[in-house]
C-alpha cells in the first residue's frame, strides 16, 4: 500500500465527514511552491510557484493558481502565467503575488532578466483571478541587474496607496502609481537592525556576533486593524519564518519574533502568505513533505491560526492533517474532477479545448472530495465526462473511504482518443444522504493509463 494511500485510509477511519480537512500538503498532483492568497468574493486563491519533477535547483517554468470555497476542496486552475509569457525573461518563475485593483487583477512575479542578467520583477495582468494574464508593460516594473529583485509582496492601503516589497537579503520598499503597474518615486531599502528585524543587513553583520534573528526574503506585507506587518523567511537557510510590525506602512519596523520556527519539513526554504477568510485567518507555507519531496520539490501546506488579542501572531507549527472544512461541496452541479481534497497517483493537465482535468489515472488511483453534501433525498444517478484512447476502465464512487460502501459504479468505455470525451451515467446504486466525503476510487486493467476525467455530476 502507498504512503499516502495509508495516511488518507487512517484519516477517514479517524475524522468523521464534518470534520473533513484538506491534507497537508494540501496539491499532491504536482509540487508548488511560495502560495500567495488571495480572497476574492467568498473564493480564495492561491498563487504559486511550480517545481519541476527531478529538479535540482529553482528552475521553476510557470506559476499556478488554485481555490477554494470551504478550505477542504481546492479546485486546479493549471498554469495561466508562464516564462514564456514575458519576453524580457528567461528563467526562474519564482515567489507570486496577485491582487485585485477595480476588477482588474495584478499577478506580480519575480523572473530572471534577459536585459540585465539580474533577478526582475514583472507584472501581468488578467480580468479574472485564474487569468488569462499578459505582461501588463511588455517590460521589467524593476530591473536594475540584482539578484536581490525576488519574492514581490503588494498591499493596497485604505487610502488607495499602493506598496510593493522585495528582496533577498535586503528587503526594498517602492510605492506603485494607481495603475499597479510603475513605480512612484524612489525605491527605499529598508534599515536592518537588530530592534527592525532581528539582525542589521548580512553586509554590516558582525562577524561571529549571534544576532536575534534576520531577514532573508519572501515578505509578506499587508495592515490588519491599523498595523501593518511585514512576514518573511528568516535565519539564513534553513529557513522559519519570523515578523516585524509598523504603525506606518514604509515602517519603522518593529522585530516581534518567530511565527513558524524551524520545522522537519524536508525543505531548506520557507514562505508564508496569510489571509482572513468567512471569519478565519489561515497561515500559508510550504514544505517537503509530499513523497519525493525535498528542497527543489516543495508543496503548499495551510494552518488555521488565531491572532492574540493585541494583533500579534502565536507561534503556528506544521500539521500533517491542515485546516477544517468551512463548508460544503453541491454534487448536483457540474463539479469539475480537478477539485479535490486528497489525490493518490494522479495528474493533472490542461489545454486551451477542455481547461484543467485529471489524468494519469491508473488501477487503485483515487481522488477524495470532501463534505459532499447530499440533502435528505439522496441522489439517483451518477454521471461524469472521461475519455480514453485506450480501454477505459471503472470509476467506483466509495463513500467515507477508499473502502467505502459503493454508491454508484460507472463504466468508463475508450472514447477513441484521451481527448475525444464522452458524458457517461449510472444509476446511483446506494441510497446515500447527508454529508460525506466521497472517494472516485479508479480500477480497470493494471499497468496502463486508464482514462482521463473532466467533471462529474449526481442528479
Ligand atoms: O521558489 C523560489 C524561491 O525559493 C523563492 O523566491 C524564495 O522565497 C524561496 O522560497
Amino acid at each position: 500500500m502507498k504512503f499516502k494511500h495509508i495516511i488518507s485510509t487512517l484519516s477517514t477511519i479517524l475524522i468523521p465527514s464534518l470534520m473533513a480537512v484538506a491534507e497537508n500538503p494540501f496539491v499532491q498532483t504536482c509540487f508548488t511552491t511560495d502560495p500567495a492568497p488571495m480572497v476574492d468574493g467568498d473564493t480564495l486563491y492561491v498563487y504559486t510557484g511550480h517545481d519541476e519533477d527531478g529538479a535540482d535547483f529553482f528552475w521553476m517554468q510557470e506559476w499556478r493558481v488554485y481555490s477554494t470555497a470551504d478550505m477542504a476542496n481546492w479546485t486546479d486552475h493549471g498554469s495561466p502565467l508562464a516564462i514564456e509569457d514575458f519576453s524580457w525573461g528567461d528563467d526562474r518563475a519564482w515567489a507570486p503575488q496577485c491582487v485585485e485593483r477595480n476588477g482588474k487583477y495584478y499577478f506580480y512575479v519575480p523572473l530572471h532578466s534577459k536585459l540585465t542578467n539580474g533577478m526582475a520583477i514583472g507584472v501581468a495582468v488578467g480580468d479574472s483571478p485564474t487569468g488569462p494574464f499578459k505582461d501588463a508593460i511588455g517590460k521589467p516594473l524593476f530591473d536594475n541587474g540584482s539578484w536581490d529583485n525576488i519574492d514581490p509582496s503588494v498591499f493596497i492601503d485604505d487610502d488607495g496607496q499602493a506598496y510593493l516589497y522585495w528582496g533577498n537579503p535586503r528587503v526594498y520598499c517602492a510605492l506603485l502609481n494607481d495603475d499597479m503597474v510603475s513605480i512612484k518615486g524612489d525605491v527605499i531599502e529598508m534599515e536592518q537592525a537588530e530592534d527592525s528585524f532581528g539582525a542589521p543587513a548580512p553586509d554590516k553583520r558582525v562577524k561571529d556576533k549571534k544576532y536575534r534573528d534576520n531577514y532573508t526574503e519572501g515578505p509578506w506585507f499587508y495592515k490588519r486593524d491599523g498595523k501593518y506587518y511585514l512576514l518573511y523567511a528568516a535565519g539564513g537557510v534553513p529557513e522559519h519564518i519570523a515578523y516585524s510590525m509598523s504603525d506606518s506602512p514604509t515602517g519603522p519596523w518593529k522585530y516581534m519574533g518567530e511565527i513558524m520556527p524551524l520545522q522537519d519539513t524536508g525543505s531548506f526554504t520557507n514562505h508564508c502568505g496569510v489571509a482572513d477568510f468567512k471569519g478565519h485567518s489561515y497561515f500559508f507555507y510550504h514544505t517537503g513533505k509530499l513523497p519525493k519531496g525535498g528542497g527543489f520539490a516543495r508543496s503548499i501546506a495551510a494552518e488555521e491560526f488565531k491572532y492574540n488579542p493585541d494583533g500579534t501572531f502565536p507561534v503556528i507549527n506544521a500539521t500533517a492533517e491542515g485546516v477544517k472544512a468551512i463548508g460544503t461541496l453541491n454534487p448536483y452541479r457540474r463539479v469539475e474532477a480537478e477539485t479535490m481534497a486528497f489525490s493518490n497517483g494522479v495528474k493533472t493537465e490542461q489545454n486551451a479545448k477542455t481547461g484543467v482535468y485529471v489524468s494519469d489515472i491508473h488501477n487503485g488511483d483515487y481522488v477524495k472530495v470532501a463534505n459532499v453534501s447530499f440533502g435528505n433525498g439522496g441522489p439517483k444517478k451518477f454521471g461524469a465526462s472521461v475519455a480514453s484512447a485506450l480501454r477505459g476502465g471503472v470509476v467506483e464512487v466509495r463513500i467515507d473511504s477508499v473502502d467505502g460502501e459503493t454508491a454508484a459504479r460507472l463504466e468508463v468505455p475508450g472514447t477513441g482518443g484521451w481527448e475525444e470525451w464522452t458524458y457517461v451515467e449510472t444509476p446511483v446504486i446506494t441510497k446515500t444522504t447527508g454529508n460525506h466525503d466521497v472517494y472516485f476510487v479508479f480500477t480497470g486493467r493494471k499497468g496502463p493509463k486508464l482514462f482521463n476525467f473532466d467533471y462529474w455530476k449526481f442528479e
